[in-house]
């Protein structure tokens, strides 16, 4: 069943009504950038035959449920084609009115500049960002192919079809991925590339034709074939069909083509990669297409026959998988459950309970990345889609999933070895969450290479997806590695994403609490920043639901407060110490954990006042930059520069995060605030 092609695969085309649908989808684009008065017209006409066959010959997807889990899915990968996307998902039938393709790039409308997931029915994932569709792509094979070998083939049978450019190929992501899939032997992966020799900046002559791109793919272990013209319809289906054939091996298809084809004057050119036509341009294609130059946004009767027959024949293949899995369904009753859950992004029930507290009478330290590993452990059997990795850090980081094997190319376990290639890991995770049915897809390095893929998890938190992202060594506190790997602006960046939940615990206890929260959520990514050193164990009954509010008090003065000592992870415990410190001096000091700011300022007003009250001055300590601090605190104890090679508690104390720092700066604070408030 697996190999088996569409049966309305090449033979049975019209030549003629090809190009009227070709044409088509040209003509509408270039009508919609044209009123925009801004887009990228070259890509859809050139690729429109592509787009074309694929979608009426190929693709098994239901346009009016864009949802069907074993839909294949398709991604545009060079995003900034998007007027080719949303022209054939309007003519396929899924909900993309010509309304909304007149209101291209408008605001409000379905149909922005690059395509956004979430937004528009019938668009895989956010593209734009060269590269990532691509690698994004490469997770949602590794989804398929891991839901096939748990549910069967009778219930998820598909492939992931993507359109890339010499942009995307440019990108290391796309290296990254490339490598990692041929690899992994994903055979369910048909790419087509669009070999225009053009990029913005004029002739790939430029920068990259000398490239062989199909030997690269080929010395990636992935199958390779061309197309000379893109607008050999029947070429381009035999090439797909050759693809989709293929299941050993990822297959990249080089289709050679004309930009802008056949704008008379900006065909061939970068001209036609990101500017309207213009008015004559556009009258002069018409024409040339032998259609009528006063009318836009015109689909002929023939084209809409077509397509409402291609779309029957689409949906005939979505009931008959519904028939397949009713049927499944009746004789695995558990597995169903579990998929009805899975595609729901719940964990099995008892996970509640699982997650372990840990005694700090039984241990007293421990780092926060141990903890993580019993926390995975203990929440593995609830979790039985999870898969992720570490890119090759994987003893370091403590992430696996114990007893679930390897993902490697016999056998889909849960553990994939992304190997050193943070930034696919990073897109491949969200296509794993793109993809659905995996609960929870993660991904998991040191904190200073989250940089390697910011761009990743950008996107994770634009386009709100459930992922969690673990860094460890999250401070300088890692010591001897040195500079290079000692985060220290990394907080600060991480929590200047919007729609990212940043969770830095303090001890274990509050490091169960944080993967708690990962887990339970449906919607936007979590990123954990967890230690290497090990920590004092706080009480779990002091714990208890602080981390999910993402502040609380840890420690109350109740019978004199003079100051707040605010802190996240490792410095909770400096922040004690210098509590005990201030006693000592007389003064009171409440201590406030605040793992989290995004779920702290979540909570109401009264809430959060309760915990930073307005009239009593306030430290935040924390090892890195003291950047966005100033929206809840007086002062910082922080660091602003970059760490140094020494031993971890070194390198702490001569950056300044210790207790006595701390309590200095609390004394000073409380001194000028007595200042302002009883003037000498
Ligand atoms: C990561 C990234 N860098 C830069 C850009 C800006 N950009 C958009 S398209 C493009 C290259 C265009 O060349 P190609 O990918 O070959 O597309 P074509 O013009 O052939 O359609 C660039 C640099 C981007 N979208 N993403
Ligand atoms: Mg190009």
């Amino acid at each position: 069943m697996s190999a088996e092609v569409a049966p309305w695969s090449a033979t049975a085309a019209d030549p003629g009504l090809d190009r009227l649908c070709v044409d088509t989808i040209r003509v509408l684009s270039i009508d919609a950038v044209q009123q925009a008065r801004s887009g990228h017209p070259g890509l859809p006409m050139a690729m429109a035959p592509v787009a074309y066959a694929l979608y009426t010959r190929f693709l098994r997807h239901d346009p009016a449920d864009p949802e069907w889990p074993d839909r294949d899915r398709f991604i545009l990968s060079a995003g900034h084609g998007s007027m080719l996307l949303y022209s054939i998902l309007h003519l396929a039938g899924y909900d993309v009115p010509l309304s909304e393709i007149r209101r291209f790039r408008q605001w409000g409308s379905r149909t922005p500049g690059h395509p956004e997931h979430g937004l528009t029915p019938g668009v895989e994932t956010t593209t734009g960002p060269l590269g990532q569709g691509f690698a994004n792509g490469i997770g949602m094979a590794l989804a398929e192919r891991f839901l096939r070998e748990r549910f069967g083939p009778e219930v998820v049978d598909h492939r992931v079809f993507a359109l890339c450019s010499d942009g995307d190929l440019m990108e290391g992501v796309t290296a990254e991925a490339a490598s990692l899939a041929g690899h992994l032997r994903l055979g369910r992966l048909v790419y087509l590339y669009d070999d225009n020799g053009i990029t913005i900046d004029g002739e790939t002559s430029l920068s990259f034709a000398t490239e062989d791109v199909e030997g690269r793919f080929r010395a990636y272990g992935w199958h390779t074939t061309s197309v000379d013209d893109a607008n050999d319809v029947a070429a381009v289906s035999a090439a797909i069909e050759e693809a989709i054939l293929e299941e050993d091996r990822p297959s990249l298809i080089r289709v050679r083509s004309v930009i802008g084809y056949p704008a008379p004057n900006k065909q061939g050119t970068a001209a036609a990669h990101g500017a309207p036509l213009g008015e004559e341009e556009v009258r002069a294609t018409k024409a040339a297409l032998g259609w009528d130059p006063d009318a836009a946004f015109v689909v002929p009767d023939p084209v809409r026959r077509l397509f409402a027959a291609a779309r029957n024949r689409a949906q005939l293949a979505h009931r008959l998988w519904g028939e397949r899995f009713e049927r499944w369904s009746r004789t695995n009753r558990q597995l169903a459950g579990e998929w009805a859950r899975a595609w729901n992004g719940e964990c099995e029930p008892g996970l509640a309970t699982a997650i372990p507290a840990f005694d700090p009478a039984k241990t007293a330290r421990l780092a926060t990345r141990a903890a993580g590993a019993e926390v995975m452990a203990a929440a593995a059997p609830y979790l039985p889609t999870m898969i992720g990795g570490s890119a090759d850090l994987v003893e370091s980081t403590k992430t696996t999933l114990p007893e679930r094997g390897s993902f490697n190319r016999r056998r889909a376990g849960a553990n994939v070895h992304w190997g050193v290639r943070e930034h696919a890991m990073g897109a491949a995770v969200n296509g794993l969450a793109l993809h659905g049915g995996i609960v929870k897809p993660y991904g998991s390095t040191f904190l200073v290479f989250s940089d390697y893929m910011r761009p990743a998890i950008r996107l994770s938190a634009l386009m709100g997806l459930p992922v969690v992202w673990v860094f460890t060594h999250d401070s300088v506190a890692v010591g001897e590695d040195g500079p290079t790997h000692q985060p220290v602006e990394h907080y600060a960046a991480l929590r200047a994403i919007p729609g990212l939940t940043v969770i830095r615990p303090a001890d274990a206890n509050e490091t169960a609490e944080a993967w708690r929260v990962a887990i339970e959520r449906k919607r936007g990514p979590v990123c954990l920043l967890l230690t290497r050193q090990d920590l004092p164990v706080l009480d779990p009954g002091f714990v208890r639901d602080g981390v999910a509010r993402g502040g609380y008090v840890l420690h109350d003065s109740p019978d004199r407060l003079d100051v707040v000592l605010v802190a996240s992870g490792s410095e909770v415990s400096v922040a004690l110490e210098a509590r005990d410190r201030l006693a000592d001096d007389g003064f009171g000091a409440r201590v406030v954990s605040m793992p989290s700011w995004e779920l702290f300022e979540d909570q109401d007003e009264p809430y959060r006042r309760a915990v930073l009250p307005l009239h009593v001055p306030s430290v935040s300590v924390e090892a890195g930059v003291r950047q966005g601090w100033s929206r809840f605190v007086d002062a910082s104890v922080s660091i602003e520069r970059f760490g140094a090679s020494a031993p971890g508690v070194e390198v702490m104390e001569y950056l300044g995060i210790s207790a006595s720092q701390v309590a200095g700066a609390a004394r000073k604070l409380i001194g000028d605030h007595h200042a302002a408030v009883v003037p000498a």
